[in-house]
């Protein structure tokens, strides 16, 4: 019988060929519905990792290497999930806005909300303000969030909440800004709903905003 408590362990230690080994035997068994084994065994360490990042206690290659166990596990669990069964927590646009190259942080974040279970469109770099609003239209996410690295590329996340505004939009989503020239005084100047300067603090931050 197929030991979950190896998924959990998996996940937390982000250990991506355990995670798929067990995730098959699970499915091959049956006995659990793919669900729980979402929300009792692969969120849970998910939070589990998360808490430990806060505390100093693990760190940002930890938080990487753990997204990716959820997701390689979560890839298997998804087509299982008959419409209606998914509970996806909320779902979230995110790109790096425009002039600004750098994806690293920004894929991080993503990796997070994918780990946690939020569905997620990356848009990539050097997205600009009329890109966001189309990904709106086309998506209809709750929250986007927009990442900048530099000082002189993230005055343009004003730029896209105009962007939003002249397109009736900005009142449909929750908008979160980060990055390491960000602060949360630049993000209540430019309107923005929530900062945070970690990925596992955006999860946190966007259950809230969600709540
Ligand atoms: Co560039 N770069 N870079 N760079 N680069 C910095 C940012 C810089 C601080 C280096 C320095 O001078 N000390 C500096 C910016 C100075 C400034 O504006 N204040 C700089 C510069 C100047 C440049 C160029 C202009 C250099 C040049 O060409 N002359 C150029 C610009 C290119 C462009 O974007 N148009 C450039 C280019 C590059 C590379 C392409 C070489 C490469 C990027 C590769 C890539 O991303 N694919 C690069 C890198 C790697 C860096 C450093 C070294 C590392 C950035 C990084 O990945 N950090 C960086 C110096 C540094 O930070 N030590 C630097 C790790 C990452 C996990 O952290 O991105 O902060 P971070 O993300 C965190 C949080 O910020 C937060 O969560 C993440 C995880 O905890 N977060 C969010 C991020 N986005 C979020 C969104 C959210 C929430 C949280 O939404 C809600």
């Amino acid at each position: 019988m197929a030991n979950l408590q190896n998924l959990y362990d998996a996940v937390l230690g982000g250990n991506l060929n355990l995670a798929v080994s067990t995730t098959k035997e699970a499915i091959a068994e049956g006995n659990i519905k793919p669900q729980e084994i979402i929300d009792n065994y692969m969120i849970k360490a998910m939070e589990e990792i998360g808490a430990r990042f806060e505390t100093g206690k693990a760190f940002v290659p930890n938080l990487l290497m753990s997204a990716r166990a959820m997701k390689g596990s979560l890839d298997l669990i998804k087509p299982l999930l008959k419409n209606g069964d998914i509970k996806p927590m909320g779902k979230i646009v995110i790109g790096t806005v425009e002039g600004d190259l750098h994806d690293i942080g920004k894929n991080l974040v993503s990796s997070m909300f994918e780990g946690c279970g939020f569905d997620v469109i990356n848009l990539g770099v050097n997205v600009s303000g009329e890109k966001f609003v189309e990904a709106i239209k086309e998506h209809n996410p709750d929250i986007i969030c927009m990442s900048a690295l530099l000082t002189t590329t993230m005055n343009y996340m004003k730029e896209v909440i105009s962007a939003l505004e002249v397109a009736g939009l900005r009142n449909k989503v929750k908008i979160m800004v980060g990055g390491a020239p960000v602060s949360q005084a630049y993000a209540d100047q430019i309107g923005a709903d929530g900062y945070s300067d970690n990925a596992n603090a955006a999860v946190a931050l966007a259950r809230l905003l969600l709540a």
